[in-house]
């Protein structure tokens, strides 16, 4: 008893003098404290501005055009589109919730053809019941072998323990070859399947996703016709273990290939440090609306195999998320990189609800705006936060993305919370006593209030 209580006094005392120092090296070092605020990293942000532009009213009033019951019938002008699913037999049920919103919410107006894409041959009831709720063309394909399963070349051995250490670690999917497959698969074949040749836009949705508002216009045609190769709704932070090589394994490919480095680059959205280390930012990409040119284009087919080579989608647990989006803020420019505040989304556990001028009543949003995602304050210069249902407000010191994030209260109290993937805890000072919150947890404050 008495031992406890001397090691938690210790542990109190070391998290103190941490804190301590963190808060001292912040008000005296500018590069530490500029490095660790994320208020300050936001404020920063030099191409924050071009990616927040609306969608304008024209692309609306042309939607509201259409005829519901004719999709595409009477459309003047059309994207080469497609929208795409990655789906098992076994994700029917979730798949058909997925289409049916998006049939509902936009495409029974805009009729593009879906493109559904398997391991294994699909099944007749997930063909009959994905097609009983889709109006337009839809299509069935099979992956071939080679862009699925783990190579020959990779050593497997090398591979298991791999994966039993990340078991053993508690890494999400740690232990799972097809989460490895399907991951390799998303980052470097789905687009040289031949169903998708002929495409050049593509929509990703998985089973089991929310789209929130109505879509009154067209993505495809917003992105063309303003030069956008990929578009996101939320932004995420990687876990860090899934990882360890590959920003090194890029640092190695720029270096070889100075040549595809886009000149005005999104450097600045993925490291706080001009390109040494990752900061573990971002698309979460089981939602991108983007162009399947960019994949199949010389840098990323070099890049892809650069990183494929080394064996990482297995020998650790490379994510197409962080793949995808450190080669586009490599090689696209950086206004070529689109948030679209009007697509209403939600991924299990995550939700984006439109927060623009007008945005949320235009689109029927059936979406609580109070939920949107921490992480999308990098494209924010907004800093002020809220949480529970207070009026409580502070501002952020500290984003912890591993392991405890831990404040003291006035009373001397400690408050301890535990990092998730994808959920950092956060510590926030305000007046009174600091607190330290889960990201979800919190809300924006506007400017205005
Ligand atoms: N055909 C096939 N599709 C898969 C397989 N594993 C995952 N997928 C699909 O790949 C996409 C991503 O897989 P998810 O299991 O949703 O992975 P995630 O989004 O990282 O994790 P969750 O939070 O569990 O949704 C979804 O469209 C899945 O349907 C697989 O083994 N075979
Ligand atoms: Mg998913």
């Amino acid at each position: 008893m008495l031992k406890t209580t001397t090691t938690a006094r210790y542990l109190f005392l070391v998290v103190f003098i941490i804190i301590g120092l963190h808060s001292i090296l912040s008000f005296t070092h500018e590069d530490y404290g500029r490095v660790t605020s994320f208020k300050n990293i936001a404020a920063h942000l030099p191409w924050s501005e071009p990616s927040l532009d609306p969608v304008p009213a024209e692309y609306f009033d042309h939607a509201s055009d259409l005829p519901a019951a004719h999709p595409g019938s009477l459309m003047s002008r059309r994207a080469n589109a497609s929208i795409l699913m990655l789906a098992r037999n076994s994700d029917v049920n979730d798949a058909v919730r997925s289409v049916r919103r998006l049939e509902d919410r936009f495409n029974k107006k805009f009729g593009y053809p879906w493109v559904f894409l398997n391991e294994e041959p699909f099944s007749e009831e997930f063909k009959t019941r994905i097609s009983n709720v889709i109006n337009g063309e839809v299509s069935f394909g099979q992956i071939p072998h080679e862009h699925w399963y783990q190579p020959d070349w990779v050593d497997e051995d090398k591979a298991k323990a791999s994966r039993d250490q990340m078991v053993a670690d508690n890494i999400i999917y740690g232990g799972s070859v097809s989460y490895r497959n399907m991951c390799r698969f998303n980052s470097g074949f789905f687009y040289r399947h031949p169903l998708l040749q002929q495409y050049k836009w593509y929509w990703r949705v998985e089973p089991d996703v929310h789209f929130h508002c109505d879509i009154d216009f067209d993505p495809f045609l917003y992105m063309e016709d303003h030069n956008k190769t990929y578009a996101f709704t939320i932004t995420m932070y990687e876990f860090r273990a899934t990882i360890p090589t590959l920003w090194d394994t890029v640092k190695d490919f720029t270096k070889k290939h100075p040549e595809y480095i886009a000149p005005n680059n999104a450097m600045g959205y993925m490291s706080d440090d001009g390109g040494d280390s990752y900061n573990l930012c971002h698309f979460w990409s089981n939602f991108e609306i983007a162009s399947m040119d960019f994949w199949r284009d010389e840098a990323y087919t070099k890049f892809f195999e650069h990183l494929d080579r080394t064996g990482g989608f297995y020998y650790e647990r490379w994510g197409d998320a962080p793949v995808h989006s450190i080669a586009v803020s490599l090689f696209a420019n950086k206004d070529q990189i689109h948030f679209f505040d009007e697509i209403g989304y939600e991924h299990n556990p995550y939700i984006h609800c439109p927060r623009g001028e007008g945005s949320w009543a235009r689109g029927k949003c059936d979406c609580d705006v109070k939920r949107n995602f921490v992480a999308l304050t990098r494209w924010s210069t907004r800093h002020r936060w809220r949480w529970g249902s207070g009026n409580v407000e502070g501002d952020i010191a500290e984003i912890v993305e591993e392991g405890k994030a831990q404040v003291t209260s006035n009373k001397g109290n400690t408050v301890t919370r535990n990092a998730r993937e994808g959920d950092p805890a956060v510590k926030i000072t305000r007046k009174g006593n600091d607190v330290v919150k889960l990201a979800h947890e919190l809300n924006e404050v506007k400017e205005a209030e």
